[in-house]
């Protein structure tokens, strides 16, 4: 069988040669001891590309936002967030189960949270409320469909955040892929957050990491919660090794996805009209209304699947697809075939 098309997210790249040999090629020590100058260089890069005092190797994107609200919030406190939130869908419930946090999801468009929104939400400090700890944008935004969070409207979101004395945090997963398909630098998102986080193993292609940035005291703290969830780690410059390359080799590169995710929208569109729009494909996902290719998502998905195409489906209309660097244009024109096939069929 001829290699399968994996559209079920940008998580599932491979390793370059390149990473693999910086991960054989790795020094490394004890992390834990800080000793592990491969983890401690990546750690001042991305701190100084970010325009952050400081950062922090974590295993995951989940382990991110949990390490980062922890360093925000107290058990008890409030995070305001847009309703779709990965931290809030996503990961386990993992802001009540380890943090004991309370969550104020607000209703967002195109996953954007407006300063008025937050200011009306966030509460005058009575005994009587929950304290409102921090506010959580995610850019891009997942399940909004990697829509980017205008700069603007961060920055305004952050001042109204500020003025009651709440922090904010960026769950950045895929800053990057915001960075380009703006010309934006990440680091612009990074300065109205007090923590950002984002994955070296999304579109950048690492097999593992992510990093949680914010000035030094902050990222003090954070290093002392990422122990108590487990994610202290030892050798792990090997993982950081490929991380490095990843974020030196990765980022211009997301234009590709990019380009190849507007095609792919246009490409549908055209043969079922309105079962996307693509000028709301800002970034590498897609989303799309799968009724007239078949029925729900998973018949969908299993349709797919006959044809070499790994997708997710589930008991929903709507289906979401990835691009990444193991994917290119020629491949999308093969997943466009076969959506043209299942709309005859
Ligand atoms: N997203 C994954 C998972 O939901 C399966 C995906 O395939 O998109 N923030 C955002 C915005 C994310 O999209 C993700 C992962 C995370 C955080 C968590 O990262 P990991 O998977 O490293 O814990």
């Amino acid at each position: 069988m001829d290699k399968l098309i994996d559209l079920r997210s940008d998580t599932v790249t491979r390793p370059t040669p390149e990473m693999r040999r910086a991960m054989a090629e790795a020094e490394v020590g004890d992390d834990v001891f800080g000793d592990d100058p491969t983890v401690n260089e990546l750690q001042e890069h991305a701190a100084a590309l970010l325009g952050k005092e400081a950062g922090l190797f974590v295993p995951t994107g989940s382990m991110g936002n949990q390490v980062s609200l922890a360093c925000l919030a107290r058990p008890g406190d409030e995070v305001v967030c847009e309703a779709g939130a990965h931290f809030l869908h996503f990961e386990g419930g993992s802001a009540a189960a380890h943090l004991g946090l309370m969550v104020r999801p607000l209703p967002g468009r195109a996953g954007v949270i407006t300063a008025d929104q937050v200011a009306a939400a966030l509460r005058p400090g009575s005994e009587h409320n929950p304290r409102s700890a921090v506010v959580a944008i995610e850019n891009t935004h997942n399940s909004a469909g990697g829509r980017v969070f205008p700069i603007d409207e961060a920055r305004a979101v952050a001042s109204a955040a500020r003025a009651t004395g709440a922090a904010v945090h960026v769950d950045g997963a895929r800053i990057f892929n915001a960075q380009v398909a703006t010309g934006v630098p990440a680091r612009e998102w990074a300065a109205v957050a007090d923590t950002l986080t984002f994955c070296f193993s999304k579109g950048l292609g690492a097999p593992i990491g992510s990093m949680v940035v914010g000035d030094a005291e902050v990222i003090r703290e954070a290093r002392r919660i990422r122990k108590r969830l487990g994610g202290g780690m030892r050798q792990v410059g090997v993982l950081a090794a490929a991380a490095r390359v990843a974020l030196d080799t990765g980022v211009e590169r997301l234009a590709e996805d990019h380009d190849n995710a507007r095609a792919l929208a246009e490409g549908l569109a055209d043969i079922a009209s309105g079962c996307v729009d693509p000028t709301e494909v800002e970034t590498n996902m897609v989303y799309v209304d799968v009724t007239p290719f078949g029925g729900d998502a998973a018949e969908v998905s299993a349709a797919l699947r006959r044809a070499g195409i790994l997708t997710v489906g589930g008991p929903t209309t709507s289906m979401r697809l990835v691009t990444h660097r193991d994917v290119d244009a020629a491949e999308i024109d093969a997943v466009l075939l076969a959506f043209k096939e299942l709309a005859r069929a």
